[in-house]
């Protein structure tokens, strides 16, 4: 079979909605968007524990904690699912972290800014982990069978995540007025970077056409966006908080909000490894990753220990 002849008879398979498996034939730019796109959510993930774990040991009540810290443990295994399914494209973990250590691979922007006060416990579940479902329940129908299948499960915990996040808004909303301001100051600081996690917009995506057609993709970036958005400024208006964008407003004719300029300048300067804690969160990592050595060590002595009792006895 000829190249084009494999290459129509995936995308047949693609539009026909079936799943592509590891060892089915791919084309290598379909294996290498994946790697990039899975690696890189993983990443997020990972990366993503950081700005929640500053606040385990300071959640004000032994609730607050368990919740919490149950929730960064989802996270963790997020990454864990993430990895083992750009595993079956035939790259290594140690490879991943390489490229997350070393700066060629991205994780989310949002992981970047700063948790000054618990309310950003509650933003960061209400709205990047509201928008991380928007993202990713339409990746639970992604061609890729071992990325669809992982996140379904990634989505159930993401769902238990952002009402998490909302209830903390809620009681703080709904509590003393310098709670309320408490709840107020996070939305204003988290609600552009979380509108910003969607990604560029459509006609500054490079990766968008391709990806979507196939089916890694189902939804450009601005449609996600602002679906995001439609919902997200009526759970604002329950919690009697303002969105802090003068131009927010319904838009009868589209039926969607109409909303401000986002800042670029910032988004890219984040992307590219300048936002406010982007060194931080790249070091913190790096420490991790050389403190766990000895447990990587011990765990493969053991496992080769283990092979050699084996062989010693079936010889
Ligand atoms: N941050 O052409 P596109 C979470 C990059 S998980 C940094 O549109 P694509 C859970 C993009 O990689 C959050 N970089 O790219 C949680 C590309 O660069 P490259 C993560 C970004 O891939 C909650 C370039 O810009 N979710 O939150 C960002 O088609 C709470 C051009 O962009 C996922 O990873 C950004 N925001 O679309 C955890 C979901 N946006 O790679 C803890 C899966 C774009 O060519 C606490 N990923 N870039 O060098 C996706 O759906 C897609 O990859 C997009 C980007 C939509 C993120």
């Amino acid at each position: 079979m000829t190249n084009e002849q494999q290459e129509s008879l995936f995308q047949q398979k693609i539009d026909n909605e079936l799943r592509i498996e590891p060892k089915d034939w791919m084309p290598e730019q379909y294996r290498k968007t994946l790697v990039r796109q899975i690696s890189q959510h993983a990443h997020s993930e990972i990366v993503g524990m950081l700005p929640e774990g500053n606040w385990i040991t300071r959640a004000p009540s032994l609730r607050r904690k368990a919740v919490l810290l149950a929730k960064v443990q989802d996270e963790a295994g997020h990454g864990l699912y993430l990895y083992s399914a750009a595993e079956t494209l035939g790259i290594s973990r140690d490879q991943m972290l390489d490229q997350l250590h070393d700066g060629t691979a991205k994780y989310s922007s949002i992981f970047n800014y700063p948790t000054l006060t618990w309310a950003d416990m509650g933003a960061i579940g209400w709205l990047v982990d509201g928008a991380a479902i928007m993202n990713q329940v339409p990746l639970c129908r992604c061609s890729y069978g071992p990325y669809s299948r992982a996140m379904i499960r990634v989505c159930k915990e993401e769902s238990f995540h952002q009402r998490q996040g909302y209830e903390i808004m809620l009681t703080l909303a709904n509590g003393t007025a310098i709670q309320k301001k408490m709840a107020q100051d996070a939305l204003n600081r988290f609600w552009w970077p979380a509108i910003m996690m969607f990604g560029p917009n459509d006609d500054a995506s490079p990766n968008s056409i391709q990806s979507m057609k196939w089916k890694i993709k189902r939804f450009s970036n601005d449609d996600l966006r602002q679906k995001f958005i439609d919902v997200t400024v009526e759970q604002a208006n329950i919690l009697g908080l303002t969105i802090p964008d003068k131009d927010l407003k319904w838009n009868e004719e589209r039926g969607h909000y109409d909303f401000g300029t986002i800042n670029w300048d910032e988004f890219w300067n984040v992307v590219k490894g300048n936002g406010p804690c982007n060194k931080e969160r790249l070091a913190a990592r790096k420490n991790a990753w050389d403190n766990g050595a000895w447990v990587r060590d011990a765990a493969t002595a053991h496992s080769e220990k283990r092979d050699a009792k084996k062989a010693a006895i079936s010889a």
